[in-house]
């Protein structure tokens, strides 16, 4: 790897707005043709940014401290039509609260018959609002027509520099651009994430006839290591009631009954190994959380009358039972797996199926089991991404198509197995593991975050807790501060809400 460590890094808040970039879609990987004619393996869509608040928001933010701090004196913001119109609002609005001015692309053939509207005298300093520069015609093309109305305008702040030459010609006719991110920096970040590898950095390179000669990658740190850092969704987390109404699987009405009346969001991780042990532990936690989770192929003394108690420990502690098998395979085999030896499906209340297979191998074996009643079995928990480090759930585009598996069959994918909110219906309940109040990572892969993060930040439903709690000398004890920080993590918005009403 040729680092460039440092040259392209961007700062906190470019990084969190190329993350969220990324997460929107506004990146776009194939073969797309450019205005100009040129082919290019990338597409860079700012206008997705127009569905995301946050993004217009966080692009808002980020021109606004470029033009605070490049201390030029202006009077007016001008947006250069028609995709900087809405930053440019923003940015004059909100952020630097000074007149908006609109440049028309032609002269009003009635009324005023003016080219700028706006408040604004002659002679004044205005600057100008850009989402992409490419060659700097369009920002050439404003500046002269300001120019003729009598308006001084030599500054310019976009959010792209597409490095296609408009920095040179914009500044052999006396205008500075300023950018908050260049095309090095915007792939030094997709690389930095692995969002394209260095065939495609080559590519682009060539494509865009860029004159990088090395793939530019910045470190990025632990925690920013794992794109999931943020939410993909911006429909936020509604409250327990609007969920319960809207939910139209008996299995989530279930768990949501479950969590109010025990004020509990949490599931708990049994990973022991014999029967006795993780029976000893239903008992006493049971109370407390609304499901437990186990793995049936890790039990060395797996047996019919384990389950037996494990279903009337359930039915009188009212917590849902589910097994962490993680289907995988054809959906034929799914089928055996969930009737072979250690039969899942006629004690198991939920279990878990990775996206991998495809929605043909999942939806019609898990529907036949869910819709008949001679099962237990009442929902699935798709897999759209793991805890794990180094994950390939980290791939979008594999998270994005699990997403859809599941929005289109709600009546039976019942949750997510996530790390971060990933789809706008809220009757479908994010289940979230990897989460340790005390400790980062173990020796195997796992990372683990706190319950803040996980439910607050990343809006996640049900925390999945393990070793947090089953290896604790005080496990009971430790399951209710998990339980009461979950709980509290959760409710607060709705108490916010509720607040502010
Ligand atoms: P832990 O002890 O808190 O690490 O336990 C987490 C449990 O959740 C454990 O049973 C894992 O098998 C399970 N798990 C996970 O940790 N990460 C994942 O992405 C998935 C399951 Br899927």
């Amino acid at each position: 790897m040729n680092a460039l460590i440092g040259r392209t890094r961007p700062d906190a808040l470019q990084r969190n707005l190329l993350r969220k970039m990324l997460a929107s879609q506004v990146f776009k990987f194939g073969e797309f043709t450019l205005k100009s004619g040129q082919k290019s393996p990338i597409y860079i869509d700012l206008r997705e940014c127009f569905g995301h608040s946050d993004l217009l928001i966080l692009m808002s933010e980020g021109l606004s401290s470029m033009v605070t701090e490049s201390r030029v004196e202006y009077s007016g913001i001008v947006g250069v039509p028609y995709g900087a119109l809405p930053h440019a609002s923003v940015v004059a609005g909100l952020y630097l609260q000074k007149p908006l001015l609109i440049v028309r692309k032609e002269a009003k053939a009635y009324g005023t018959k003016k080219l700028i509207e706006g408040l604004y005298q002659q002679g004044d300093r205005v600057i100008l609002v850009e989402d992409v520069v490419t060659t700097g015609g369009s920002i050439l093309e404003v500046v002269e027509t300001l120019k003729n109305e009598g308006l001084v305008a030599t500054d310019v702040f976009c959010i792209l520099d597409r490095e296609q030459g408009g920095r040179e010609r914009l500044k052999e006719a006396g205008v500075n651009l300023y950018s908050l991110f260049n095309m090095e920096t915007v792939m030094a970040f997709l690389a930095s994430v692995n969002a394209i590898n260095d065939q495609q950095w080559a590519e682009i390179v060539k494509a865009l006839n860029l004159k990088y000669e090395t793939v530019s990658r910045f470190e990025v740190s632990k925690e920013e290591e794992d794109l999931n850092v943020l939410p993909f969704t911006n429909a936020g987390r509604t409250s327990l009631q609007e969920r319960e109404a809207l939910t139209t699987s008996p299995l989530n009405h279930k768990i949501i009954s479950f969590m109010k009346k025990k004020s509990s969001n949490l599931c708990l991780a049994i990973d022991y190994t014999t029967t006795e042990q993780i029976l000893q532990m239903v008992e006493k936690a049971g109370p407390f959380v609304v499901a437990i989770k186990v793995h049936s192929d890790i039990i060395t003394d797996f047996s019919e009358s384990f389950t037996q108690q494990l279903v009337q420990l359930a039915n009188n502690l009212e917590f849902i039972i589910f097994d962490d098998r993680k289907f995988a395979d054809t959906g034929n085999t799914t089928k055996l797996q969930l009737t072979g030896p250690f039969k899942i499906a006629e004690w198991a209340d939920v279990v878990t199926t990775h996206a991998v297979q495809g929605v043909d191998s999942i939806v019609p074996v898990f529907r036949e089991f869910i819709n008949n009643p001679a099962y237990r079995l009442s929902g699935v928990l798709l897999i759209a991404q793991l805890s794990t480090k180094g994950s390939l759930t980290n791939i979008h585009e594999y998270t994005k198509k699990a997403v859809q598996i599941a929005d289109e069959n709600r009546d039976i994918v019942s949750g997510f197995i996530t790390q971060t909110r990933i789809s706008e219906f809220s009757d479908i309940l994010n289940w979230t593991p990897g989460v340790n109040l005390d400790a980062k990572n173990d020796s195997t892969g796992q990372q683990w975050r706190g319950v803040e993060q996980a439910i607050e930040i990343q809006q996640n439903d049900i925390v999945i807790v393990g070793r947090g709690v089953t290896s604790s000398k005080e496990p009971i004890q430790q399951l209710k501060r998990y339980r009461q920080t979950a709980w509290e993590s959760l409710t607060k918005e709705e108490n916010e809400k509720i607040d502010h009403n």
